[in-house]
């Protein structure tokens, strides 16, 4: 007999599990703290959430099969290789199993732009992508060069493809606010018809609440406001998420152990 311990002890193959954790360990146009290792800590901070929750009395492990499907090999240096390497995984992904719910472990910020593009082609339908992030990332290239983490929901936008909410922004120029304009961007969650995917940016919060991020940004929200806001999201059909930035060293951080509460919340409210 194995006396050993896999990430998860309830891990299924692709083909029969609900939800897959991916990791995208991209930390190419970062200017902040390196991200790079968010995935192994926010994954190590699941591993360690208790299960039950008294206050919603549900058990995500016991609700739901997961599988761990690894990180993806992502290039460093080159988005374009980067892109296509993350669009066909997610392919391959939602050919071995149409129905599974995936959680993207950023890595930067600029990851939603293929995760949030394969997802709508696997959806086929128009899909509201709901941002929750200090910063827009509404800027149409950064010192000249177009795909970084602070322009890539101005080139999802650019798309035409998806309808966007951007909740807990408070740092962004003129322009940003522009192009906000221009897509028509709300700031506030409404009753959503249609696929929604989920992309947390973890400077969402408050450096004291989540100080291992990418950029820090103060006057971020809380812990409970931003559950107050994903309990809007009851109800609507969530089928996919990501959470980004997270720029901890070590195990037992702040901010992995808040984006794996995040998670949790996410996985409680959908259906
Ligand atoms: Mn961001």
């Amino acid at each position: 007999m194995l006396h050993t311990k896999r990430t998860f002890d309830y891990e299924y193959p692709l083909e029969n599990a609900d939800v897959c954790i991916i990791g995208i360990p991209f930390n190419s146009t970062e200017i902040g703290q390196s991200v790079k290792h968010g995935p192994l800590f926010v994954r190590e901070a699941i591993r360690n959430l208790i299960g039950y929750n008294p206050k919603s009395r549900q058990n995500i492990f016991e609700k739901y099969r997961f599988c761990d499907a690894g990180d993806i090999e992502v290039v460093p240096g080159s988005w374009s290789k980067t892109k296509d390497v993350i669009i066909s995984t997610i392919r391959d992904i939602f050919s071995g199993n149409e129905s599974i719910f995936p959680i993207f472990l950023g890595g930067e910020h600029l990851i939603t732009l293929a995760t949030a593009t394969a997802l709508k082609e696997t959806e086929g339908e128009r899909v509201t992508l709901i941002d929750f992030d200090a910063h827009k990332d509404l800027l149409p290239d950064w010192l000249g060069e177009k795909y970084s983490h602070i322009t890539w929901a101005y080139h999802l936008m650019k798309t035409g493809n998806f309808d966007m909410i951007q909740i807990g922004c408070r740092a962004y120029d003129k322009t940003e606010e522009d192009n906000s304009r221009r897509f028509n961007i709300s700031d506030e969650i409404k009753s959503i018809k249609g696929p929604v995917y989920l992309s947390i940016d973890l400077d969402v919060l408050d450096p004291s609440v989540a100080p291992e991020v990418g950029t820090q940004q103060a006057e971020g929200i809380t812990f409970a406001e931003l559950k107050k806001e994903l309990m809007k999201l009851k109800g609507a059909r969530i089928i996919g998420m990501d959470i980004v930035e997270c720029a901890s060293r070590e195990v037992e951080t702040k901010t992995a152990h808040i984006a794996a509460e995040i998670i949790r919340t996410v996985l409680e409210i959908r259906g």
